[in-house]
């Protein structure tokens, strides 16, 4: 039997590549290595990689920590090795150099790697989805590993590693995907409790009557948007004094015309117009939800409270039209809708909605974001005010508006900033012309 002996290993040739950092430590002090096995993972801006034991042992020191900046010949650790394995190992091999495809598998130039010492983390059977992950410094997991979860959309943070020292290897990744998959296919982790099933009928009289076909779709798309969208509502109040004195004004020539004319054109006008100058409000997320579509179009859509239920017509382009144009399209889509008799053409391709309240009342309400629009107006009923000019109150009719956005795509500030900028277009419609 020989005698143990320490063996220094310094970082390799790494090329060109300087002061490349030290994202991962692979092992501590006291951990048994094996030939081949990782010490530590550097990265540097082209390529991360691996930096192997030249030989079996057990580490003694470990010379450098999470984020140290390295170059070619520094120490890395000190191992414990048997004379043999440290005569038979030649010394710290020049490794692949940093350059080159990131996470390509590191390139071994010592003897073929022992057999991975026995998985001291908890197993990959253990690791759920849903599980919450163990604290973790910083992800021990190879170059092949990341760029596999990379691939998958797999974040490493909620993966047990069953390698040596809580390492994950590519296996944990896929076992965490299977596991993902068919949570998704039972329908447990994501879901929601269900509702206990209660026989009404215990506490006293009752009666079932059926929902509308249209009321039982719009239901599950509301629950679609309530589940996914997360809303945020930003209430305010437009004095609308002139816009509604002018409207009034405008009585005698819209029954000319044999329009209705309501706020709702002046207020569907005033919205293509903000989302002009707010164009992240007229846009969708992407399926990774990790960019915004900016819809240069602007067809609003308008719910409609019909007998069979919400529906929701789109009106194309309202920036390009006038009020008394959408008074008339808001009339006769509202009648083919109550009428059933709209063209799916009529339903689709809305980048923002509105929903009036205004006929029926109430100070304000959480509108629910017609996904996947991002932002969606309420608007409650109008009503004269005091309000302080500053010397006296004066009575003024304000609007209550209501807008719910999507907080994964917009920010509390520009949700605020859309609704004082549209109450400041409906408080002084000259502003449209401008
Ligand atoms: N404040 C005070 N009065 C209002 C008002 C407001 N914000 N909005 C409308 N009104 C008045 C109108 O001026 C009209 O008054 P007159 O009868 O004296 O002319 C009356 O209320 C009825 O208006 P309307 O509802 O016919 O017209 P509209 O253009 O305002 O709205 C439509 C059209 C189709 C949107 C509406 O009829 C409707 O269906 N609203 C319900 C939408 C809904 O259900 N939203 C909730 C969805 S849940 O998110």
């Amino acid at each position: 039997m020989s005698a143990l002996q320490t063996r220094e290993v310094l970082i390799p040739n790494i090329g060109d590549a300087e002061d490349v950092e030290v994202i991962e430590l692979c092992v501590r002090p006291g951990d048994a290595v094996s030939v081949d096995g990782a010490l530590i993972v550097i990265e540097s801006d082209k390529a991360s990689m691996e930096v192997p034991s030249p030989c079996a042992g057990t580490v003694r020191e470990l010379n450098v920590a999470l984020g140290d900046l390295v170059n070619t010949g520094r120490l890395i650790a000190v191992l414990d090795v048997e004379g043999d394995a440290a005569e038979a190992a030649p010394p710290t091999p020049p490794a692949a150099p940093a350059q080159g495809v990131a996470d390509a598998p590191t390139t071994a130039q010592t003897p073929p790697a022992a057999p991975r010492p026995p998985p001291s983390a908890p197993a990959t059977s253990e690791a759920s989805p849903d599980a919450e992950p163990p604290p973790k410094a910083k992800v021990y997991a190879g170059p092949a590993t990341r760029r596999l979860a990379r691939e998958l959309g797999v974040d490493l943070e909620r993966v047990r590693g069953s390698g040596g020292a809580g390492r994950i290897v590519k296996d944990d990744v896929k076992a965490f995907v299977k596991a993902a998959m068919s949570a998704a296919k039972d329908g447990a982790g994501g879901g929601i409790p269900a509702l206990p099933v209660v026989d009404f009928s215990r506490f006293g009289p009752t009666e079932e009557v059926p929902l509308p076909r249209v009321g039982v779709r719009g239901a599950r798309n509301l629950h679609r948007s309530w589940l996914n969208v997360v809303h945020v509502t930003q209430h305010d109040e437009a004095d609308v004094t002139d816009l509604d004195g002018f409207r009034k004004s405008l009585a005698a020539e819209a029954e000319a015309r044999g329009v209705k004319l309501t706020l709702l054109p002046f207020i569907l006008k005033a919205c293509a117009d903000n989302l002009r100058a707010f164009p992240r409000l007229n846009a969708s997320l992407n399926a990774a939800v990790d960019g915004l579509i900016l819809k240069r179009h602007w067809h609003i859509g308008f719910a409609v409270d019909t007998d069979a239920g919400l529906i929701v017509p789109v009106i194309r382009d309202v920036d390009k039209k006038g009020v008394w144009a959408l008074a008339e399209e808001i009339a006769e889509l509202s009648e083919l809708a109550r009428g059933g008799a709209l063209r799916p053409a009529q339903l689709q391709g809305g980048t923002f909605t509105v929903s009036s309240l205004g006929r029926v009342g109430g100070t304000g309400f959480t509108p629910i974001v017609n996904a996947p629009e991002v932002a969606i107006l309420g608007v409650g009923r109008l009503a004269t005010k005091p309000v302080w000019d500053g010397a006296a109150f004066q009575p003024r009719a304000m609007l209550p508006l209501s807008l719910s956005y999507d907080h994964r795509a917009i920010n509390g500030v520009e949700g605020g900033n859309f609704v004082m900028a549209l109450c400041r277009l409906l408080g002084d419609i000259r502003r449209l012309a401008l």
